[in-house]
């Protein structure tokens, strides 16, 4: 059985695309709960960018992004010395793996995805196969790096049970080779909805107002908050069925805050609407502030994320060479 990356720590996978910049939705629901993990387990923390093709990019922005995200999750708080950080594309074994899993995979199993079903609908004039063989990308960049947890949030759970699935058929074809990845139950950052439109989640590919970027000057993020659609009850409670909009404020600022919900309504039931959005604002841009400093930083200094990029690389690499080719050879490709 080949080793995960070092020692007897637990690895964890995770990674997002560089399809737009970092939303607060994607930092408050995951990145800024990575920063907990990295003393306690071996994490991969990657930019999957070849992902984010099922959407068509703009060439030039998407290289852009996809530097911008490794030097926001540095400017967020991740170690580059202690978790490894890369491209997706930089380490070849992602997609070769993901060829021999998809031999693996059911079409059946690829119909049932909730998020094929939804991103299609959403891009309804670019319904391409990769969108359809996402998950198969997915198990792969988990699976290949002998992941043991995979923090995940409510709209990729289904994502890793099919991870799990094709992990379990392949062990039971040609003995033990992954492990089969469990859920990193931890405290799970809050789903951050639309400002705009609070019965959808809020996405970095939205770019109407909807979607508050971690890179958004203080003035645009009080103003994006101040537009932020409500309701015309003017109580301040937690509703997500019925006052979704004032319910995402709440969420917003208790996962700032790290407050509990009830301690927010209780804190905030007094205020009305526009002082609410005033006091949100607020804890956004004192908790975004930091990290666009040290961000603006990093981006003065592209040689720094460049050489962090091909040393982490070449590390994950080693690994990801070391498993492929053992699966190579169980399935008789070597
Ligand atoms: N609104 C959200 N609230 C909480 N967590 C979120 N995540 C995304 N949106 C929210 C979490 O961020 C991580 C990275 O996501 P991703 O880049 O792999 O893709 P995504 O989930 O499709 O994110 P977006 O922002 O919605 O991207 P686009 O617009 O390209 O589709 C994941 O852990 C996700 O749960």
């Amino acid at each position: 059985m080949v080793e995960s990356i070092v020692s007897d720590k637990k690895t964890i996978f995770s990674g997002m695309q560089p399809s737009g910049q970092i939303s607060l939705g994607n930092y408050l629901g995951a990145l800024k709960s990575w920063v907990n993990l990295q003393d306690e387990y071996n994490c991969i923390f990657c930019s999957v960018n070849l992902h984010s093709l099922t959407v068509r990019q703009n060439p030039e922005l998407l290289r852009q992004n996809t530097k911008q995200l490794i030097a926001l999750y540095i400017a967020a708080g991740l170690d580059p010395n202690k978790n490894l950080m890369f491209l997706q594309s930089d380490v070849y074994q992602h997609t070769q793996l993901s060829w021999i899993l998809n031999c693996y995979t059911y079409f059946g199993e690829l119909n049932r995805m909730t998020q094929f079903k939804e991103k299609s609908a959403k891009y309804e004039e670019n319904i391409n196969a990769g969108l359809f063989t996402y998950p198969v990308l997915m198990a792969s960049d988990i699976l290949l790096y002998k992941t043991n947890l995979v923090p995940v949030g409510e709209d990729q759970k289904q994502h890793l049970e099919l991870a799990r699935d094709i992990a379990i058929r392949f062990n039971k074809i040609y003995g033990e080779t992954f492990i089969v990845p469990e859920p990193y139950i931890g405290k799970v950052g809050a789903r951050i909805m639309g400002l705009l439109d609070p019965t959808k989640k809020m996405s970095k590919s939205d770019n109407n107002g909807n979607t508050i970027f971690l890179t958004d000057e203080p003035n645009i993020i009080l103003n994006k908050v101040k537009r932020a659609v409500t309701d015309s009850d003017n109580q301040i409670r937690f509703d997500t069925i019925n006052k979704p909009g004032i319910s995402n404020l709440l969420s917003i600022y208790s996962s700032i805050t790290q407050k509990t919900i009830l301690e927010s309504e209780e804190e905030l039931k007094n205020k009305g609407y526009g002082d609410l959005k005033k006091i949100v604002a607020e804890v956004i841009i004192e908790e975004i502030l930091p990290i666009q400093e040290k961000f603006k930083e990093l981006c003065k200094n592209e040689d720094y994320i460049n050489e962090i990029l091909k040393q982490n690389a070449i590390k994950a690499q080693e690994i990801a060479d070391k498993n492929l080719n053992e699966v190579y050879k169980k399935i008789g490709i070597k």
